[in-house]
């Protein structure tokens, strides 16, 4: 994990460890990020991976809010930013929900370990979308490789197991089934072929190691730049948000005078 900071926004600072905002008034609040996206677009995947890498509180936000675990966004807790998560191409419904959003936008094309030619897709659907879209592959950046992960894969590598197209074809040459699928599942079928690589050419690589290599190879870290380049415009949106929470207070006569007081040293930039 990093521990680097991204510099000073409004006197807010933006951190790496855990992308935590830092100022008078957010007392080192954690980046909130909501990630939305079409069913099975893999927008649970990135949340989970964003919450992994970078300590941020990612939640999931499905097409229709309010049912399931994955769709419990608490509309009084707003997200200061908004990762939309698309597949091979744009379609309208990301469209329709970049053009909606009330926070910084970063537009990510998920899976791109499943598609040999993602960047030019990416560059495809940021042409179309007029943004940046930049290609992760969320499954194998986050996965959690265990030593017990790497002596499989070493006993594979030493056997000449080869990882054919298809899962199927996968689960029935593989010496363990169990731990074909398992493997398949955790790493992806790209993040397993890799890892078969890595193991077999560096004999000390550990799960550790391992692990890194393919965070580095996912995409995942090149979301820091823009991120870090929407926080003055976050740090605006939670500054407004606080005024008009306070302004609310003094509205409904509460405290009025103090909030009235601090109304009226603060504005908003
Ligand atoms: N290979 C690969 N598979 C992925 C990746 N991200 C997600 N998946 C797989 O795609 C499937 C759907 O991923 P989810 O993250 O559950 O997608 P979702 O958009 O949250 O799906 P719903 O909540 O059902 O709409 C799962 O089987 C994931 O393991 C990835 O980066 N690479
Ligand atoms: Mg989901």
């Amino acid at each position: 994990m990093h521990a680097d900071t991204l510099g000073e926004v409004d006197g807010v600072e933006l951190i790496l460890s855990g992308l935590a905002f830092d100022g008078p008034d957010f007392a080192r609040t954690p980046l909130v990020v909501d990630v939305s996206g079409a069913p099975g677009a893999g927008s649970s995947t990135m949340a989970a991976a964003l919450a992994a890498r970078f300590g941020v509180v990612a939640r999931p936000v499905g097409q229709d809010r309010g049912d399931g675990p994955d769709h419990d966004r608490r509309l009084d807790d707003p997200a200061d930013l908004l990762i939309r998560v698309i597949g091979a191409q744009a379609r309208a419904c990301d469209r329709a929900a970049i053009r909606a959003a009330e926070v910084p936008v970063v537009v990510v094309a998920a899976k791109a370990d499943t598609r040999p030619d993602a960047d030019r897709l990416a560059a495809n659907a940021s042409e179309d979308l007029a943004c940046p879209v930049h290609p992760v592959s969320a499954l194998p950046a986050a996965a959690r490789i265990t030593s017990a992960d790497v002596d499989v894969l070493r006993s594979w590598a030493a056997a000449g197991v080869r990882v054919p197209e298809s899962a199927a074809a996968f689960a029935a040459a593989a010496p363990d089934q169990g731990s074909a699928a398992r493997l398949l599942a955790l790493l992806g079928r790209a993040g397993l072929v890799e890892s078969l690589a890595a193991v077999s050419t560096d004999p000390d690589l550990d799960a550790q190691a391992l692990a890194v290599r393919l965070r580095q190879a996912s995409g995942l870290d090149a979301l820091v730049a823009p991120i870090a380049a929407a926080s003055a415009e976050i740090a605006r949106g939670r500054r407004v948000r606080r005024l008009s929470g306070l302004r609310l207070h003094a509205a409904r006569g509460f405290d009025r005078v103090a909030v009235e007081r601090r109304l009226a040293g603060e504005r908003v930039r």
